[in-house]
Order: C-alpha cells, then structure tokens, then sequence
C-alpha cells in the first residue's frame, strides 16, 4: 500500500507566484519583482530561476504551468512555441538537477484578447485553428517534461447574453475540440491524463464546464467519459453552490477523479478569490473524499493560491505556502483517521443495510417492475410513517480527529 504521504503530491503553481503582480479590477502592479515586466527570454529564464529555488526551498515534489505563464508571446505562433519549447528546455535541466516533477501543463487559452469571444468555442474559426496549434505546442512540451496530466480550464468557453450566441454550436465545438485534443494524445503516446477544470460564473457570465455534473453530462454526450477526468477547486466549487467534497465525492463516484487545485474560498466570495487553504477540518473532510476514493494515481494537491495583494514580500510566498501544507498535511491525516476509525463508514453501511435484507431483495429484486414493487409493497402493508433515514448532522464530527 501507499504510505499516507503519498497522497498530497503537493505542486506549486507558477501562474500566481511568478506571473499575477498583485492587480485586481480596481489597481495595477502592486509587487516589485526583478523579472517584471517579463517581456524578454532573459527575463523569463531569471523568473525560472527564481521559480526553482522557490521550489528547492520550499522541496515541493511538483510545479505546473501555463505556456503563457513562461515564456513572453512570440510576434507569430511558430515563435511561441520555439519559446515555449526553450524554456521547456531550460525546465528539463532544472528538473534533472533534482527540481521538481510536473504535475501538470496547460495553455492559457483566456488571458489574450483573442480569446475574448471564446476559445474552442469562438464563433470565428480562426480562433479555433489557433487553439489547436497552441494546445498541440503545449500538451508536446508537457509530454516532453513528463507531465503527469494535462490540464484545460475553459476559462473563456461561456457566453456573455444568449440573443447572439448559439449554444448548440459552441457546445457542438467544445466537444470536437476535445475529441481532437484526445486523438492528439494517443497519437503522439502522451501517457498523462486529461483533466477538464470545472468552474461557474467567472470570467464569462455563463460558463460551460459549470461543476462536476456538467461536466460529466458533456463528457458522456462526447464518448469521453473514460478518456477525460476532472481536476477539482476548492474555490470553483463553492461558487458553484457545492461544497469542495461535494464536488470530490461526486466525480468519484462518478469515475472521474483526477487531481484538485487547493485553495479557499469562504462563504463570502462572489469571485474566486484563490486563498490559501487555512481550515483544517474543511481541508479533512475534502481528504476524507480522496481518501475514500482510494487518494491520487496522476493526480495531487496543487496549491492555486495566491498571496493577498497588500503582501509586498517576496518571503510571504514561502510563509503561505509552507502553512498550506502544514493546514493540508493535518487535513490529510484527521481524513485518514477517519477513515480508520472506521465508525463513520459502518454508519454509512448501516444505513443502507435494508436494501440486503431477505424481504428487500424479493421485493426489489432485479428485473421488477414499477408495478411488481408496488403490488408487493401494497401486499406487504408497508407502515405509511418514516421508519429509518433518521440522521444527525455529522461534519462536526472532523473536530474529534483533528
Ligand atoms: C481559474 C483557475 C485557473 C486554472 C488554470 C489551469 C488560472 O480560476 O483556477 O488558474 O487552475 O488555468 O487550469
Ligand atoms: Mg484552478
Ligand atoms: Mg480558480
């Protein structure tokens, strides 16, 4: 078996360590940074530098990233990706020399101005050949790094108003897109998984990959339900109206569990704010889902946290993140403690007992009926009042193993 430590996998993100300067909506750079603005190769490999001793001091096991995030836009696609494939190279020696692993890469298909109508699901189908290139360009550098996953979050894929948009074809382009994305992966023998990110809301006013369920519903309508699995936020989730081992619990069940991005959002937040995760029982009781699920294969723990923008100290990167592993390794051990316990699972167990017993299985049994089950119910004389199902509110029970 795997020792519970195995099961963290714990990545450090580039994009809002190396990249985010500290700006909302309402106010610009507020970090000095010496690779800022990174417009040059030079400065991106500085930025790289800089990103590998972050990762040796903090002896993260993984990073990811955006191609955006590492190399600056070449004048052309071909120059983007020569880019992108030397910094790739730049990684390679890093990695080598005892760096960090890849968890996983992923384009950003929504931070561009190109992609304001729409990535794949741009009504202009330049966009969409466009897309192609930059996802080929940038799922073979993850390959080439030995990325365990390959991420995508449709961060432009959404409409802004229904009375210029056809849903059925953005939907309909979603899904060929995917499809190829697919292909492209068997084609070139990329061993990583796919993983679609979930998010409602924001940036666009209607976002298709809404939560888990969505998502799912997309992947089975595409074929690509054993192809394509899911990579969970914590903060996407409850701005979905879920919770985080909400959205754990419903993509294992469901078969497509694949990693989590780590953060906090609290009950507040009408955007995804990206905290770092700072509440152990809630961090446990997302554990406790991932644990029961049988705890990660390609995936892991990213943190997609930033720092708050009036944190101007390079140091505070270290301090937040060494507190989030702290809050998560906690999270994780109460969960297994849980788990072992075991008290909880044979309440669940027990609360589904009837269905094995010998007068459930007759009535129900394979095959019957609406009208078989009701005529032995009626010829049973079932009691018409509530006779199980009674419960108490459990998730203060986290409290006892933390
Ligand atoms: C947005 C996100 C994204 C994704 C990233 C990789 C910029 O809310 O969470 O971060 O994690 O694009 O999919
Ligand atoms: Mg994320
Ligand atoms: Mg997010």
């Amino acid at each position: 078996g795997k020792r519970m430590e195995d099961h963290l996998r714990f990545a450090v993100c580039y994009w809002h360590n190396f990249v985010w300067e500290g700006n909302d909506p309402f106010g610009g750079r507020t970090f000095e940074r010496p690779w800022f603005p990174a417009d040059t190769m030079e400065l991106a490999k500085l930025k790289a530098d800089a990103a590998f001793e972050m990762f040796r001091i903090l002896g993260v096991p993984f990073f990811a990233f955006h191609d955006h995030d590492v190399r600056p836009e070449g004048a052309s696609l071909a120059e983007s990706h020569r880019r992108l494939n030397e910094m790739a190279d730049h990684f390679a020696q890093k990695m080598e020399a005892g760096g960090p692993k890849l968890l996983w890469g992923t384009a950003n298909m929504f931070s561009n101005r190109r992609y304001m109508a729409g990535a794949a699901t741009n009504p202009d189908p330049d966009v969409f050949a466009y897309c192609a290139s930059v996802v080929r360009s940038c799922m073979e550098v993850t390959q080439r790094l030995d990325g365990a996953n390959y991420v995508l979050w449709g961060g432009r894929e959404g409409y802004e108003t229904l009375l210029n948009t056809d849903l059925g074809q953005e939907l309909e382009q979603m899904g060929r897109f995917l499809s190829m994305v697919v292909e492209h992966k068997h084609k070139i023998g990329f061993k990583g998984q796919i993983l679609i990110e979930p998010k409602p809301q924001e940036p666009t006013k209607h976002q298709y990959d809404y939560d888990v369920a969505t998502v799912y519903g997309f992947l089975k309508r595409f074929g690509l339900e054993d192809e394509v699995k899911v990579n969970v936020e914590q903060g996407h989730a409850i701005l979905a109206g879920h919770s985080f081992e909400h959205e754990l619990a419903l993509a294992a069940s469901l078969g497509i569990l694949g990693s989590i991005d780590m953060n906090r959002n609290d009950y507040q937040s009408g955007w995804d704010t990206d905290q770092f995760p700072n509440n152990v029982p809630e961090v446990a009781l997302a554990y406790y889902e991932v644990l029961k699920a049988g705890g990660f294969t390609t995936g892991g723990t990213n943190f997609d946290a930033k720092l708050r923008r009036q944190s101007l100290d390079a140091e505070d990167l270290i301090a937040a993140h060494a507190g989030a592993m702290d809050v998560c390794a906690r999270g994780l051990k109460a969960a297994a403690a849980m788990l072992e316990d075991g008290r909880l699972e044979e309440a669940r167990r027990a609360r589904y007992a009837g269905w094995q017993t010998p007068e459930a299985r007759a009535m129900l049994a394979p095959g019957a009926t609406l009208a078989d089950i009701a005529d032995r119910a009626e010829a049973a004389g079932l009691d018409p009042q509530p006779v199980s199902g009674r419960q108490e509110k459990l998730e203060n029970i986290v409290n006892r193993y933390v």
